[in-house]
């Protein structure tokens, strides 16, 4: 039990979170190693959710809300740190989450599965050998992803990415959103919108947007010419830096 006073309280409870979500087979132990490069980029942006991040978050709300076939993959780490809000993404967004992971095995799928399910997921696809679609240039399991989910998709939020899935995604013609905390990543890098902040504060960030683009959904495709993903980049870079310096 983490004490709230603890001045690094809720770092350590996402933490805890990871390594619970290993201890159920829900996330894999490289899960741990992902967790602690993200939490050095996050310190590194002084752990809040930045302008560079708020300014992701609407382009990436507005390209969801304009998607026809949306689609949230998710990993052992996104299902471990934000099972609720991926659950309440997707009913926001009326689309399926496939699960689509790195280190593959059958028993953590079902083990995601299972989770999310807990959590209300309704719409849950997992690549199986029958309605199963092979995506050229990965080096991964995570090629194989489902007919009727990534494959189709015009819009696919992939956060936490090892690397080369985005690049052949956006290949394919797709639009990727990912969540990255590392503006270095070849993700980051090749992402249409990239929200540089933890999940477990981009998340909650991203569905109160998409919320309040419902009730208002003028301008929505003017926020998507007007965003410029590599300025963002290089916004969080001059962050980095200056709070390096200073
Ligand atoms: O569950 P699997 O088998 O699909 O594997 C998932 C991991 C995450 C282990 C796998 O995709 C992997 O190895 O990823 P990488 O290459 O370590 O990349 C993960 C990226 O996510 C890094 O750039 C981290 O900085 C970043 N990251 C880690 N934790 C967070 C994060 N970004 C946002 N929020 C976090 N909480």
């Amino acid at each position: 039990m983490i004490d709230p006073k603890h001045p690094r309280a809720t770092s350590l409870k996402i933490r805890d979170q990871i390594v619970d979500g290993v201890k159920q087979g829900i996330t894999s132990t490289h899960g741990l190693i992902a967790q602690g490069r993200g939490e050095a980029f996050d310190y590194l942006i002084g752990e809040q959710t930045q302008p560079f991040a708020r300014k992701a978050i609407e382009a990436a709300s507005a390209l969801l809300l304009m998607a026809k076939h949306p689609v949230l993959s998710v990993n052992g780490n996104s299902a471990a740190l934000t099972p609720k809000e991926y659950v309440e993404l997707a009913n926001l967004l009326n689309c399926p989450i496939e699960i689509n992971l790195f280190h593959r095995t059958p028993e953590r799928e079902q083990a995601i599965k299972k989770h999310l399910e807990q959590f209300g997921a309704k719409q849950i696809l997992i690549a199986d050998n029958v309605n199963t679609k092979t995506i050229p240039a990965i080096a991964s399991p995570r090629k194989q992803v489902t007919a009727d989910g990534i494959a189709k998709a015009d819009v696919v939020f992939v956060p936490l990415e090892d690397g080369d899935r985005t690049e052949a995604l956006v290949k394919l013609g797709k639009k990727v959103i990912t969540v990255d905390l590392n503006p270095l990543s070849r993700t980051a890098q090749k992402a249409t919108i990239t929200i540089v902040d933890n999940l477990v504060r981009a998340m909650p960030a991203l569905i109160t947007q998409i919320k309040k683009d419902k009730k208002n959904s003028k301008n929505l495709s003017n926020r998507l010419v007007e965003y410029n993903n590599t300025l963002i980049l290089q916004e969080v870079s001059n962050f980095i830096a200056k709070h390096i310096s200073s």
